[in-house]
């Protein structure tokens, strides 16, 4: 049994992309996809030194870089500010990877209390509206993987980003 590995990785994604980017971009970016890496639980079985293990990936605009989320993984991701329930949709999870991979996706302002949306994410995005959640602002998205399908198990995450 691999233990749970945790990390509480705070600002990275602005400070990584920092040097790239102005300072309006920089805390528009920030401000609109996941932040940091508030706990990670990896696929059991697979080489955490496998780029695809690292939960970083997961941080910031969607690029392509994916974190797999196998069968028993979950990761959470934190914003720097809370979604709010706007109009529509109002959380987008990015996949990359055509295997069919599926993921079960929850929300959470506290961090403690998670409600878990009834449609599974597949595909390259997937839309989530916090309405008739119970939740009216989402700090925390977490995303637990299901199934094992694909060349780097299960669903590849690539990005959370806010849509309001
Ligand atoms: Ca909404
Ligand atoms: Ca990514």
């Amino acid at each position: 049994m691999i233990p749970p590995r945790l990390f509480k990785i705070f600002f990275a994604a602005a400070l990584s992309l920092a040097p790239l980017i102005g300072g309006c971009l920089a805390g528009e970016i920030r401000d609109r996809h996941a932040a940091a890496i508030d706990a990670y639980l990896k696929t059991p079985f697979i080489d955490p030194e496998e780029p695809f293990a690292d939960p970083l990936n997961a941080v910031g605009p969607p690029d392509g870089r994916t974190v797999a989320l196998g069968r028993g993984a979950s990761i959470t991701a934190r914003f720097f500010r809370a979604i709010p329930d706007g109009p529509g949709p109002d959380v987008r999870v990015y996949e990359v990877g055509p295997d069919g991979a599926e993921a079960r996706v929850a929300v959470s302002e506290d961090g403690e209390f998670f409600f878990e949306l009834p449609v599974l994410a597949s595909g390259s995005t997937t839309e989530y509206d916090l309405e008739g959640t119970g939740i009216d602002r989402a700090l925390f998205v977490r995303v637990r993987g299901v199934d094992d399908l694909g060349v780097e198990p299960g669903f590849d995450l690539d990005a959370v980003e806010a849509l309001h």
